[in-house]
């Protein structure tokens, strides 16, 4: 039965409240509108951008339904615009938008579309409006995706169409974590043959750096992480080394340069601390190395720095989404899995039924899991 231009009931997880459990609930979601679709979510991963919309530095927009990343889902219904995908299409929703008309979607390097919601969230489409509803009031979106919900309305800037025998389980990690770590090696750092390079996090986006720096033909790949239960997995992915920084009396990017003879050629912070981010910057070769910010601090944060840092040669950068502009590349990324050129298996250590949602939170805080993948 067609369900076009109705509104459909089903269940998503409900954020009330910042910091607090989700609340698992029937909302309401009305038909897309022009240049909308609406999905039906199949798969979707935790994230830690997810947590940091939990705890209200990433979005504040309440109540809302979360979900930023890791997400594949089946086109359910089309409405009133004329898309590229049609229903029973596999796509993967994008929380960085790719328009193809603002100035930044035009420059040939940039990705962040400036018709996204990540800087100053809204918590709406880009209408202004929400699509879900509980208990009659109005549920917020977040970053244009939110997957946390058996249906959920994109805008079709927000959506790529993939290949159709993709597994949905496992490249929703495309969505989000993989491709933001790999770029941030491939194409932001743009890491070369026979290198150095020193990553700060093992979590599914710093696993996924190691991905991008091994691909990239890099000669060492330094893993740090201070929970060494992350080792045996960083090595698995291609790190040749991994340092416990709480083994150390000095600090780590001492530690770092004497072990690389002067400073890495690529540095990576892949954790969200500012501590981190300045070690990870201290540890590049002062005259030519690359240091490049893929973690999200918590809050509102700053850094003050010595200019005599960048004076000396290094350069210090960051990415969204490893900078690959959103909705030409996830189909590429998707067919690059299909013929084996990554795998995705590392990442992925616990799979739940989506109703599970706050136990796949509490593997992600306690930092027992990779990635925890949602099944509908
Ligand atoms: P995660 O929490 O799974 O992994 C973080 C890792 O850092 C864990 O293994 C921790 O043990 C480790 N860690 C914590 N503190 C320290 C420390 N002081 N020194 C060394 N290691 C430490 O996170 P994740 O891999 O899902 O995400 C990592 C960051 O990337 C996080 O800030 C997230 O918000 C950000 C992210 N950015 C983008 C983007 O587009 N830039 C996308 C997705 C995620
Ligand atoms: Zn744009």
């Amino acid at each position: 039965m067609s369900t076009a231009g109705k509104v459909i009931k089903c269940k998503a997880a409900v954020l009330w409240e910042l910091k607090k459990p989700f609340s698992i609930e029937e909302v309401e979601v009305a038909p897309p509108k022009a240049h909308e679709v609406r999905i039906k979510l199949v798969a979707t991963g935790i994230c830690r951008s997810d947590d940091h919309g939990v705890n209200g530095s990433l979005v504040a927009c309440l109540p809302v339904i979360l979900g930023s990343c890791l997400d594949t889902v089946e086109i359910n219904t089309i409405k009133e615009s004329v898309l590229s995908s049609s229903p029973g299409d596999k796509v993967i929703p994008l929380f960085v938008p790719q328009c193809g008309e603002c100035n930044v979607c035009k420059h040939p390097e940039a990705n962040l579309c400036q018709k996204g919601d990540l800087k100053e969230s809204q918590g709406t489409l880009n209408d202004g409006t929400c699509r879900f509803t509980c208990r009659g009031k109005p549920i917020h979106h977040f970053l244009g995706t939110s997957t946390f919900t058996q249906y959920t309305v994109v805008n079709e800037m927000s959506v790529a169409k993939i290949h159709e025998d993709a597994p949905l389980e496992k490249v929703c990690l495309i969505g989000c974590g993989f491709s933001t770590g790999y770029g941030s090696a491939v194409k932001v750092a743009k890491v070369t043959q026979g290198s150095t390079c020193a990553v700060f996090g093992l979590g599914g986006v710093g696993l996924s750096v190691i991905m991008g720096c091994k691909a990239a033909g890099a000669a060492r790949i330094i893993a740090v992480d201070i929970n060494k239960d992350k080792f045996a997995r960083a090595k698995q992915v291609g790190a040749t080394e991994c340092i416990n920084p709480q083994d150390y009396e000095k600090p780590i990017e001492k530690v770092l340069k004497e072990v690389s003879g002067g400073g890495v050629d690529f540095s990576f912070e892949v954790i969200g601390r500012l501590e981190t981010m300045m070690s990870s910057l201290l540890c590049c070769q002062e005259a030519y190395g690359v240091s490049v910010i893929v973690g999200v601090p918590p809050n509102a944060q700053t850094i003050s720095m010595n200019p005599m840092l960048l004076l000396t040669g290094r350069t210090w950068k960051g990415a969204i989404f490893g900078g690959f502009k959103s909705k030409e590349s996830v189909p590429k990324l998707v067919s690059d899995f299909m013929a084996k050129k990554f795998s995705l298996d590392q990442l992925i250590t616990h799979v739940l039924p989506f109703e599970k949602i706050n136990e796949g939170f509490d593997l992600l805080r306690s930092g027992k899991s990779v990635r925890t993948i949602l099944t509908f």
